[in-house]
């Protein structure tokens, strides 16, 4: 007994004395371990004689008791010091404010999608897709713009080696709906285009929504009432709105559509070139020819059709003067998007 005194007290001055967390552990698998020197002293216990074995297996347990107790308080202590000396060497500075989480958003350009996509739907528009890859079929002959025909120079349009081409506008995805679908018909398509175009002001691909409505007795003023909503809805202001004259193969009769400048509201500006208008869509009334290339009935049917650039209608509601800022994916200039609203 006085042994296993001697021994507990050079145990606890070992642990009061411990300086560390390892130096404690270290402690704890020399006296308590499975080879610890009072688990030893537990095994030696059958070499003493009977009667005195219970008064010895308390001892030692009571001894395992105390050990235990006093290297979980010491634990506790080291631990606390171990904050305390990071707190007050600096090393955490609990006053600074978080770094934060970059909040993400959503590409301009489809923030303008979704947003046009969005009033055409309230209007009762269905919005349709179809493949980027096209064939002349879809891309040109079905839209009135038969081989040779100077239109498709106009279109600098990309080939693959198969004959097949990258759509130069999304009027294929018209084509199919018109070819699948009986009229009514309202339909918008948004989606990627592509031109071999290149400079300050064209990017070989860029983005255009196109919309077609057919019934019975869609005339040229439905067109121009659709159009001057839609305008004033994207652009959340009243506006002005002027059809000038132009051509297109696959619409007869076909206009530019021109808006009231939206920066400055008519009166001038550098955007509008002084003149208070904006050129922003074409459009026109679907040719019989294009009905008939897709199986609908041109003498009972009318439509109108139209198509604008998703980067110039972005350009104008966001003031972005420079049109390659879309396609850098420079973080400081989409930052200014993130969680904004369309
Ligand atoms: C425009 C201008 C005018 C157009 C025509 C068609 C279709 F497939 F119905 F014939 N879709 N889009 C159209 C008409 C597009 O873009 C400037």
């Amino acid at each position: 007994m006085g042994e296993l005194d001697t021994l507990t007290g050079s145990a606890l001055a070992q642990i009061r004395a411990a300086g560390t967390l390892l130096e404690l552990e270290e402690i704890r698998v020399r006296w308590l371990g499975r080879k610890g020197t009072l688990t030893e002293q537990l095994k030696s216990l059958g070499a003493l004689p009977a009667g005195e074995r219970p008064a010895a297996g308390a001892g030692i347990n009571a001894a395992k008791n105390a050990l235990q107790l006093a290297i979980e308080q010491r634990r506790g202590e080291l631990a606390h010091a171990s904050v305390e000396q990071q707190l007050s060497s600096g090393a955490i500075d609990v006053t600074l404010p978080g770094r934060g989480e970059l909040q993400g958003g959503l590409h301009p350009i489809t923030a303008t999608r979704l947003r046009i996509e969005e009033i055409f739907r309230r209007a009762g528009y269905e919005v349709a897709e179809g493949p980027e890859i096209e064939d002349e079929f879809y891309n040109f002959e079905a839209l009135n713009i038969p081989a040779n025909h100077p239109a498709r120079a106009m279109h600098d349009t990309f080939y693959l080696k198969d004959g097949r081409l990258l759509r130069t506008h999304t009027s294929p995805v018209q084509i199919r709906a018109m070819q699948r679908g009986k009229p009514p018909l309202a339909l918008i398509a948004p989606g990627r285009v592509y031109r071999r175009d290149s400079d300050v002001s064209h990017s070989p691909m860029f983005h255009q929504v196109e919309g077609l409505y057919v019934d019975q007795n869609v005339s040229f003023a439905n067109l121009k009432a659709t159009l001057h909503k839609f305008m004033e809805a994207f652009f959340e202001q009243d506006l002005s709105m002027r059809l000038r004259p132009s051509y297109f193969p696959f619409t007869e009769p076909s206009a530019e559509v021109d808006i009231s400048c939206v920066l400055c509201r008519g009166a001038g500006c550098r955007v509008c070139k002084q003149t208070g208008w904006l050129e922003i869509a074409g459009c026109g009334m679907v040719h019989p020819q294009v009905f008939k290339a897709c199986g609908i009935d041109a003498e009972r049917y009318t439509g109108f059709a139209f198509g604008a650039g998703i980067e110039r209608l972005a350009m104008l509601r966001y003031g972005v003067n420079d049109l390659r800022l879309f396609f850098d994916n420079d973080l400081r200039f989409l930052a200014g998007f993130a969680g904004g609203r369309w």
